[in-house]
């Protein structure tokens, strides 16, 4: 019956559906250049008084005030800081009631109120998969001074229905018309828990406690995780040994997904290896030096996986404070006990020893650490002595159990030799004092957004550590340089498949067709910040080769992320191309189907090796070796594509494209 004529047009309709989203409708355009050349390089630029400078700009910077202590925060879209707040008596006003929760325009400077209906007291948050994010917990309804309402329905003068098992959702906007949205509640009463995406784009819920306090205790601990969305099969909480056996310090678990598929968790002196998939859950070797959970409040961060370190996940905590657990009384002079200086790190799926990695240059409790895209990580925030968390007690600090804040960032280098990682060289300090409950996350323009701090019950302004509502904005030192601007970075990435080209101009490359060999492609995940933590930040360098043209211009050739979406959770992430320390402005892209679910993968297409027309030489670059003929496949159906329609082996390249047209085709 089928003719060829109508063969040809179905495979040509095949083909040009993979072609367009294989081609233009997956290619970003090239980024530009950041709001300003002129920004104090190493420096945080400060915004003025709140309310004095309202929706101001200045120079270009970074000035409109925010009207809310930022509690926790994250990036949601490429212009969208969305901030979170426990319920407090904070000026602006939403509904009739305080608004404890905003959406910050970093490029028009303008707050806008939010309601997030429940009070969301330290609430986890993370993103899914297919991007919406979510935020779970929280604390009962309260009212003037943090004390407990009587009605947890809402009412009262904040307005605050209990938070304590909400499950708020945000698909982020640009045009201002987007809100949390409150579904089903977690199974179990949840304050301060962990949220982790898994490579299913589905997050897990990790303990907490049912009623809040300073630390956490056996009357009121949560030992418990769960999946959201819950298995609609199995959905009840299932019971952690560690968090059992970690009281009191082990609020907000610290805990990472690794490329085995297992999760890693860290609480109080306990650390844990939890293969959830078949709920269960082995001991590992126990913290050194510190607690670095909160209230003890360690900054945290999982160390660039690279194509160098086959991906491997090296995890550091750095700071915290060295308590014992008959310690977390507020029946002594906490916030004068000094902060821990000690840094560790552990590769838990090569060996689940601590290793000692260089101290910090001083103590700090409530150190964030923010991964920049020139792969070396920023640690702001915090105080030399205490710890988090507040009460009214005499030995409190106004109400803070933390004093002597660290203003000055300091900046770690893996790369750097051992005895000189941390360095301060061109940096300066804050003026602001980033107490407990504040808040740092990268954005696209590679500065840093740094917010909050109110170590008080409720919106304080009469003590040494007042509730804070400027804004900072920190500036790397690449900041003012020009930035590369390449063409051909896609918005959606899968986990394996065809390699994609990029373009450099010359100028991208500095003038310097050296440059190549310090090139990297990497994608950034920010997080969801709050309490010294940021969420599934994560950074991942893909593999590349690149051909160097004589005039200067060149071509990157790029991989997908590597096979497995337990290195690199699906969902929405920013892509960066550095060129000699210097990146590009990030690009807001989807990795893997931009759906929950199991994720395609597929081989990793062979790289070309790198050439340079210059010198004619050819050589591979360190991670373009191996596994070729796994790669044949993918790369050689490309190749073909690019020949055309008419000459495709249809046989053998229509398998592919379907399983490859899966993927891409949740990019439309
Ligand atoms: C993402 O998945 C969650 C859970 O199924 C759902 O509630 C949400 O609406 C989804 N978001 C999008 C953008 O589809
Ligand atoms: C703590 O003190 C403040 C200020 O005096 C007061 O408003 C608040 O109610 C007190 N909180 C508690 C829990 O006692
Ligand atoms: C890299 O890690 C993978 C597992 O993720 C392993 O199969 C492979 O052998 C490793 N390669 C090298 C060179 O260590
Ligand atoms: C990438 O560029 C190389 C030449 O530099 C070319 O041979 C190849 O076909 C291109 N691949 C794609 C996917 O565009
Ligand atoms: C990059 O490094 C390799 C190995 O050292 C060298 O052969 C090659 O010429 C360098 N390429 C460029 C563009 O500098
Ligand atoms: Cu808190």
């Amino acid at each position: 019956m089928s003719s060829p004529s109508l063969q040809r047009a179905a495979s040509l309709f095949v083909l040009s559906l993979v072609a367009s989203t294989l081609g233009q409708s997956t290619t970003a355009s090239a980024p530009g250049q950041p709001f300003r050349a002129d920004a104090p390089v190493g420096q945080f630029d400060i915004v003025g008084d709140s309310i004095a400078s309202a929706q101001q700009i200045c120079d270009g910077a970074l000035t409109d005030p925010n009207l809310y202590p930022f509690l926790q925060i994250f990036l949601g879209t490429p212009s969208r800081v969305y901030v979170i707040d426990k319920t407090e008596n904070n000026p602006t006003q939403i509904k009739g009631h305080p608004a404890w929760a905003a959406e910050y325009d970093i490029i028009a400077n303008k707050g806008r109120p939010m309601d997030i209906v429940t009070n969301s007291f330290c609430a986890g948050g993370n993103v899914l998969g297919n991007g919406t994010w979510i935020n779970v917990g929280g604390n009962q309804g309260v009212t003037y001074g943090g004390i407990t309402s009587k009605t947890q329905n809402g009412g009262g003068p904040y307005d605050d229905p209990d938070g304590g098992q909400s499950v708020r959702l945000l698909d982020p906007c640009d045009d201002g018309n987007c809100d949390w949205r409150l579904v089903a509640p977690t199974t179990t009463r949840r304050w301060y828990p962990t949220l982790e995406t898994l490579e299913d784009g589905s997050v897990i819920v990790i303990g907490g406690c049912e009623w809040g306090g300073f630390v956490n205790s056996a009357q009121q601990n949560n030992p418990t995780y769960e999946f959201f969305p819950l298995p609609k099969d199995n959905p009840d909480p299932i019971q952690s040994p560690m968090l059992s056996n970690t009281l009191p310090a082990n609020l907000f678990p610290l805990t990472w997904l690794l490329p085995s598929g297992k999760v890693i968790m860290q609480a109080n002196w306990g650390t844990a290896m939890l293969d959830y998939k078949n709920r269960k859950e082995y001991k590992l070797p126990d913290m050194i030096h510190a607690v670095r959970t909160y209230p003890a409040s360690a900054g945290t961060a999982m160390l660039p996986l690279t194509p160098a370190n086959n991906w491997t996940a090296t995890i550091m905590f750095c700071g915290g404070s060295n308590l014992q657990d008959d310690q977390w009384k507020p029946n002594w002079n906490i916030p004068a006990y000094a902060a821990s200086k000690s840094c560790v790190s552990i590769t838990p799926d090569v060996s689940t020893n601590y290793v000692e990695e260089d101290d910090l240059p001083e103590g700090r409790s409530m150190g964030n650490m923010i991964l920049l895209p020139n792969g070396k990580i920023l640690m702001l925030n915090g105080a030399a002595t205490g710890v988090a968390g507040y009460g009214n007690e005499s030995m409190a600090i106004g109400q803070s159990y933390a004093d002597n804040p660290v203003l000055m960032p300091v900046v770690y280098d893996p790369s750097a030799p051992k005895g000189q990682k941390w360095n301060r060289d061109g940096l300066s300090a804050s003026k602001i004092p980033r107490m407990y409950h504040s808040s740092a996350v990268l954005l696209p323009d590679g500065s840093v957004f740094v917010s909050g701090s109110n170590p008080n019950a409720d919106y304080n302004t009469n003590v040494k550590f007042a509730t804070e509502y400027r804004v900072e904005r920190f500036y790397p030192s690449y900041f003012n340089k020009r930035r590369p601007q390449p063409e051909g970075l896609l918005t959606q990435y899968a986990y394996g498949g065809p390699y994609f080209n990029v373009t450099l101009s010359k100028d991208d490359l500095f003038g310097n067709s050296d440059n190549l060999n310090n090139t990297e492609v990497v994608i950034v995940r920010p997080g969801f910040s709050t309490h010294a933590m940021n969420m599934g930040q994560r950074m991942i360098q893909l593999e590349n080769s690149y051909t160097g043209n004589s005039d200067g211009t060149a071509v990157l050739h790029v991989s997908q992320l590597p096979p497995n979406p337990a290195i690199f959770a699906p969902g929405p992430a920013l892509i960066f191309v550095v060129v000699d320390g210097v990146p590009s402005i990030g690009i807001q892209v989807m990795i893997g189907s931009g759906q929950l679910g199991p994720q395609p993968t597929l081989a990793i297409a062979a790289l070309p090796a790198s050439a340079t027309a210059t010198t004619g030489n050819s050589h591979s670059t360190a991670g373009d070796a191996g596994d070729a003929g796994s790669r044949s496949q993918a790369s050689s159906a490309l190749r073909t594509l690019s020949v055309g329609f008419d000459s495709l082996a249809q046989v053998v390249l229509l398998p592919f494209l379907a399983a490859w047209s899966m993927v891409s085709l949740a990019i439309l």
